[in-house]
Order: structure tokens, then C-alpha cells, then sequence
């Protein structure tokens, strides 16, 4: 049996990751190719899932710890999705503020699996603002030290950088974000793309589709800093069944503006900055009828990437928000945010359905190559 290709596809959080994958399945699929989707979370309750099944893409999930922490639910995820159809292709994403990717996933992979497995150069997918900020090319409410560690270890293992969004940027601030990318990191290869617009991606897809991992050596990680930063950010699950009243309906994309633009006034109020705050609501009555928000920065504009079709009389809402910030904090603009929306929708009712919030523990990874 041909060996299936395994894709990973990380980056911060926010940066565009499941945009961009959902944009590679498409393409994949247009090819004939088979593809199964892999999304991961500290918790359980993703929208990332829910976007994946909503463009009818087989799905596995790997809730409650990191890939390289739970490296057998990884596998075990590979083994469920070809249970049916082996995918020819498998595109994981994982978790946004996970990093050494290379040493406890591509190379324990290429290393026990490697007769099952061509594991792809790992990609690392950066939001340009994000990143111009991060490097300081640009004002804007800075990460903590240790997030920011995070951030350019993500960056130091990458086999190829993606630029994503560049529908953002000028001209002058794309070419300062590239040199400062290419002097520090000057063995990646380098790909400028905007997944939402779906511009100049078949060199990145062509790249990852041929290519072979083959990493340089093993990077150097301070697992203290590593897990101080991941622990700096706070994260918040939550469910809900929304019913409206009798024969009534609500317009679903409405509420999730609302929701979302009350949440970052919330949040921005006491200066917390978000790093990814994103919600469904999806229909009761057809699975792939769905709405998605998203905001990235505490000073951003939420942005709709999915419109329900129609108004709904019942929906499934998924709220997720990482952000540096307490759970606590987190939940108590949660439940503030939502009782301010429904109380304008007095003929909606709103069940919660699960919440959780929580710091992510410190990473211990199952496998790690130390060096090559
Ligand atoms: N302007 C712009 N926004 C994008 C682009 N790609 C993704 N986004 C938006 O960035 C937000 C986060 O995207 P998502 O794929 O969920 O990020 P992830 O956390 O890395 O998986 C969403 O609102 C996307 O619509 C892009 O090329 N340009
Ligand atoms: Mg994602």
C-alpha cells in the first residue's frame, strides 16, 4: 500500500491555520486526492471541527492535550479516519501555542510510522500583524515575554513559513516583515499567501505535497519558558443550545456579531489582550448550514468567515477564546457577554451546554528525538 502523506500545518494562534486547510482539502479533493482532517485543542468543544464537518471533510479530534503529548491519540486519529477510505493526504493542525513539533511529532513519526507515513516539512503559518508586532515593527499591546518565546520557537523549527494575510499589509510593510523573517530564519523557505483571498497557494501546497521533512538539527527548548508562556494563556470552551420561542425564528448571524463585539468590549476594558476568539453557530436541522466569527486581536474588527443561508430556529453555538488572561476572567465576560445578548432576545432560549476554562498544564511531550 502507497504511504499516506502526513501534513502538519502550525502556527500561532489566529494566524489562518484551518482557513488554510480548509483551502488545501478543497484543492486536494479537486484533485481526485482523499483527504482526513486532524484538529486539536487543550479542550473539547471546537469550532475548528465544526468548520471542518461543515465543508464535509471527515474529521478527528484530538481534545485535552497537544499532539506531541498525546502522540498515540494522534495515531489512533490517522487509524480511525482510514477505517473507511484511507486519505491519501492527512492535514493536522496543531494547537496554537504548541511548539517542537519536529522533535515529539515529524521525526517520532518519519522514526516508528515511517512505513505508513511520508511526513511533509513541517509549516508555520504567521498573521503579518501579529508578527510585525511581535518583532517590533509595529506598535500595538505587545505578548508576554514568554508567549512571545513561544512564538519564535514556532518560527526557529519551521521548514517553511507561511506569510498568510498579506491582504493586509503594504507593500513596505510586507518587505520589512521579509527580511527580518529571512535573516533570522534564513534555512526556511519562505511563501507569501492570503488563505481567505486564495492567493499564490499552489507553490506552498506544491512544496508541501513533494517535499520531505528533513530538519536540520533538533532546536534548543527551555520547557520551563515553553509551559510558562502556554500557561500565560487562559482558554475558554463553551456550548450552547440556542431554541427560539414556538414557531419563531432568529436571525443567527446577527447574535454572533453581537455576542463577539460584546465580549471584545468586555475584554478590551480590562485591557486583556485576545489572541483568538471564535464562535459557530450551527443549524439543528442541517449539519452543514453554519455562521463563523473570529476576532484575533483585542483591537480588531470581528470578522464573519461563514453566513447562515437563513434564520434559525434552533442552533448549536461553539464559543472558544484564547487570550492572556485568567480563566476566571475569561468566563465571568463569558457569562456577562451572553446575558447581555439575551437579554435583548428575550424569545431565544439559551442552554449552556458545557463550559470550560483553564490554564494549559505543562507539556510532556510522549516522544522527543534529541538529536539527529
Ligand atoms: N484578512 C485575512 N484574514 C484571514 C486570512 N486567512 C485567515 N483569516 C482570518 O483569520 C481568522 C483566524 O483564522 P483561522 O484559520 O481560524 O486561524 P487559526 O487559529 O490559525 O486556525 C479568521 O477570521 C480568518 O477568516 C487571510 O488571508 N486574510
Ligand atoms: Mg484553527
Amino acid at each position: 500500500m502507497e504511504r499516506a502523506r502526513y501534513i502538519m500545518i502550525g502556527g500561532f494562534l489566529g494566524a489562518g491555520k484551518t482557513t488554510s486547510i480548509q483551502e488545501f482539502a478543497r484543492h486536494l479533493d479537486a484533485q481526485g486526492l482523499r483527504v482526513g482532517l486532524i484538529t486539536n485543542d487543550q479542550g473539547v468543544g471546537l469550532v475548528d471541527t465544526a468548520i471542518g464537518k461543515a465543508n464535509r471533510f471527515p474529521v478527528e479530534e484530538i481534545a485535552g492535550g497537544c499532539f506531541c503529548c498525546r502522540f498515540d491519540s494522534l495515531v489512533d486519529a490517522a487509524a480511525n479516519l482510514s477505517t473507511e477510505n484511507r486519505p491519501d493526504v492527512f492535514l493536522a493542525e496543531p494547537v496554537g501555542s504548541c511548539t517542537d513539533l519536529v522533535a515529539t511529532v515529524s521525526l517520532p513519526l518519519q522514526q516508528i510510522y515511517g512505513e505508513d507515513y511520508i511526513v511533509a516539512p513541517l509549516s508555520v503559518v504567521i498573521d503579518p500583524v501579529r508578527a510585525r508586532r511581535v518583532f517590533g515593527l509595529e506598535e500595538g499591546k505587545k505578548l508576554s515575554s514568554n508567549v512571545c518565546y513561544i512564538y519564535e520557537k514556532q518560527l526557529e523549527e519551521a521548514e517553511v513559513i507561511v506569510i498568510n494575510k498579506i491582504d493586509l499589509l503594504d507593500a513596505d510593510q510586507l518587505r520589512e516583515l521579509r527580511q527580518v523573517l529571512t535573516d533570522k530564519y534564513p534555512s526556511a523557505q519562505l511563501v507569501i499567501i492570503s488563505a481567505r483571498e486564495k492567493q499564490n497557494l499552489a507553490q506552498w501546497f506544491e512544496a508541501v505535497l513533494t517535499g520531505e521533512s528533513k530538519p536540520l538539527r533538533v532546536m534548543d527548548v527551555d520547557y520551563d519558558r515553553y509551559g510558562d508562556g502556554e500557561a500565560l494563556l487562559g482558554w475558554l470552551n463553551t456550548t450552547l443550545r440556542l431554541t427560539a420561542a414556538d414557531d419563531e425564528e432568529f436571525d443567527g448571524n446577527a447574535l454572533l456579531r453581537e455576542l463577539a463585539t460584546s465580549l471584545r468590549t468586555l475584554l478590551r476594558a480590562r485591557d486583556i489582550e485576545v489572541v483568538h476568539l471564535k464562535m459557530t453557530l450551527s443549524s439543528a436541522d442541517d449539519p452543514y448550514e453554519i455562521g463563523s466569527i473570529n476576532l484575533v486581536r483585542s483591537d480588531d474588527e470581528p470578522h464573519s468567515s461563514h453566513q447562515l443561508t437563513e434564520p434559525l430556529e434552533e442552533g448549536e453555538l461553539s464559543l472558544n477564546i484564547r487570550a492572556e488572561a485568567a480563566p476566571e476572567i475569561l468566563e465571568a465576560a463569558t457569562v456577562a457577554a451572553l446575558a447581555e445578548v439575551f437579554a435583548q432576545l428575550a424569545d431565544v432560549n439559551c442552554q449552556s451546554t458545557h463550559m470550560a476554562s483553564f490554564r494549559p498544564g505543562y507539556p510532556t511531550p510522549v516522544h522527543r528525538v534529541e538529536k539527529l
